[in-house]
């Protein structure tokens, strides 16, 4: 299969969770393109059931569709493909979260938000249509994770669970997803991949289109494919790992309790290996935290502000997996939905003039602006394909390591001073440390890092001054 179609000077994946199209389209245009992010990950973009919780719309409506129309509150099927072209314009792939394990919980009264209306009582999809005959059946709980049986046929969350063995559902699945691609996506992200066959997976990956050539792709060009397959119980990665990538849960996790002074840093040597239980870099996609993982415990965001930036400038300096941040709004209970209008409208994020950060009061966070998080993603398109040398540590909470002779970083979660002179493995110059600051014309508004004829350098961190890191392109 096909991996990454991102361009050739583009690594990262941005999860714009819960973005309109329109301000995605927007946002490739001002900030994602010109700071050259490879693809955004969009929330759902098919019909979902409406759901309340007094004055709220929980974000997980989301993950329950009722119909493949592209209606949400995202935008519709012309919002879409207006996302596309602008995105693709810009060299920013769009890679969708799609939803076909399943389709809504039970409810009283359903409604979609494109109007489609189901009876799930009696498991009436006339949107699609779904009726009875298409779903798993009896109904079950999904509990235990290991029946692999239960695990594909039961229902995640009460959540009505298709049978994709049916040809009939695998052509309708088959044709939502060919209608994102012919409109331009170059991606999907397969939610609750693990509680779907693989065989019929493979059926259907089998079937999609070639990427849109009006949209600039490359003739015969395939969809990146990476598929949700979380952890735990008897069915693993290596069911799907020959039909797309995979999310590797292992890594926000062990980067959260490193980062967290769960764990010296030390040993993070064994970052990405077997040791820590990580499947092999060419299947993984990493992130530290996702939409599911920042609403639970120990997995650091935007919430432990100081800390989740050195995690994630780790995540991004280390060459393991594909590597993905999340974008989010911010919440303070596991419901809240993303900020939206009286009358339920998604709200745009409003762009501070003076510091291009998203203002506090528009609620969303923008993790994808913070100076810290798009330096380190050009870090990461700098110093691609290269490997892991010179690793160093004080063996105990002070790690460097450098990628290739592109790049080097220098982690310091002691509590106290870091004084070392360090081989970099880069070459010869005064290199901008970019945590502090970036070059801006020919100063460095940081602090510099000398670096010898020899490759070494002093690295000095104070207690408080978490990370460092340099790379050719910073240097004078
Ligand atoms: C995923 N990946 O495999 C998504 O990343 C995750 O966000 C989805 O769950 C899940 N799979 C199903 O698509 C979310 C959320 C659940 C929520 C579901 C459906 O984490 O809590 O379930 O979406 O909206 C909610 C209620 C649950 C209820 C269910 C059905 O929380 O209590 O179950 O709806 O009404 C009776
Ligand atoms: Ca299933």
């Amino acid at each position: 299969y096909i991996k990454t179609n991102l361009l050739a000077d583009r690594s990262v994946i941005v999860q714009m969770f819960e973005w309109k199209w329109a301000d995605i389209a927007t946002e490739c245009e001002n900030f994602l393109g010109p700071m050259k992010y490879g693809a955004v990950q969009t929330s759902p973009a098919t019909e979902n059931v409406i759901v309340r919780i007094g004055e709220e719309r929980p974000w997980y409506e989301r993950y329950q569709p009722i119909s493949y129309k592209l209606t949400t509150r995202s935008g519709d099927e012309a919002a879409f493909l207006d996302m596309t072209t602008r995105c693709n314009k810009v060299g920013v792939r769009i890679y969708v979260d799609v939803v076909f394990n399943h389709m809504t919980g039970n409810h009283e009264e359903s409604v979609g938000t494109g109007g489609s209306t189901a009876n799930t009582s009696i498991n009436s999809f006339p949107g699609v249509p779904y009726t009875d005959e298409h779903f798993h059946h009896p109904d079950c709980d999904m509990v235990d994770l290991d029946n692999a049986t239960e695990v594909r046929v039961c229902q995640l969350s009460g959540l009505k669970d298709l049978n994709q063995t049916i040809p009939y559902v695998r052509q309708k699945i088959i044709d939502y997803l060919n209608n994102l691609i012919d409109l331009g996506a170059a991606g999907i992200r397969v939610d609750a991949a693990k509680h779907m066959y693989p065989d019929d997976l493979n059926e259907i990956y089998k079937s999609l289109h070639n990427l849109n050539t009006a949209h600039g792709f490359r003739k015969n060009s395939r969809p990146y494919i990476y598929q949700e397959v979380a952890k735990g119980g008897v069915v693993t990665y290596n069911d799907y790992k020959d039909m797309g990538d995979i999310t590797e849960f292992t890594a926000g996790n062990e980067v959260s309790q490193f980062f967290s002074g769960l764990k010296p840093l030390k040993n993070l040597s064994s970052y990405g290996t077997e040791g820590l239980d990580m499947m092999p870099s060419e299947n993984a996609v990493v992130f530290v935290d996702n939409h599911d993982t920042q609403r639970a415990s120990g997995i650091l965001s935007y919430k432990n502000e100081t800390i989740y930036k050195a995690a994630l400038a780790f995540l991004l300096a280390n060459p393991y997996g594909q590597a993905r941040i999340t974008s989010s709004f911010s919440f303070t209970s596991f419901n809240q939905g993303p900020p939206a209008n009286a009358d339920e409208t998604i709200k745009s994020p409003v762009i501070d003039a003076t510091n291009n950060l998203c203002t506090e009061t528009s609620g969303w966070v923008c993790e994808h602006r913070w100076s810290t998080v798009y330096r380190m993603v050009k870090f990461r398109n700098e110093v691609f394909k290269t490997q892991i040398a010179n690793w160093w540590d004080n063996d105990s909470n002070q790690i460097a390591f450098s990628l290739g002779n592109k790049g080097f970083i220098a982690f310091n979660l002691e509590g106290s001073v870091m004084n070392t002179t360090l081989q970099t493995g880069l070459p010869v110059g005064t290199y901008c440390d970019i945590r502090s600051g970036e070059v801006q014309g020919t100063t460095c508004s940081g602090k510099t890092v000398a670096v010898s004829s020899t490759g070494q350098a002093l690295i000095t961190l104070a207690a408080d001054e978490l990370y460092l890191a340099i790379h050719v392109g910073t240097d004078s």
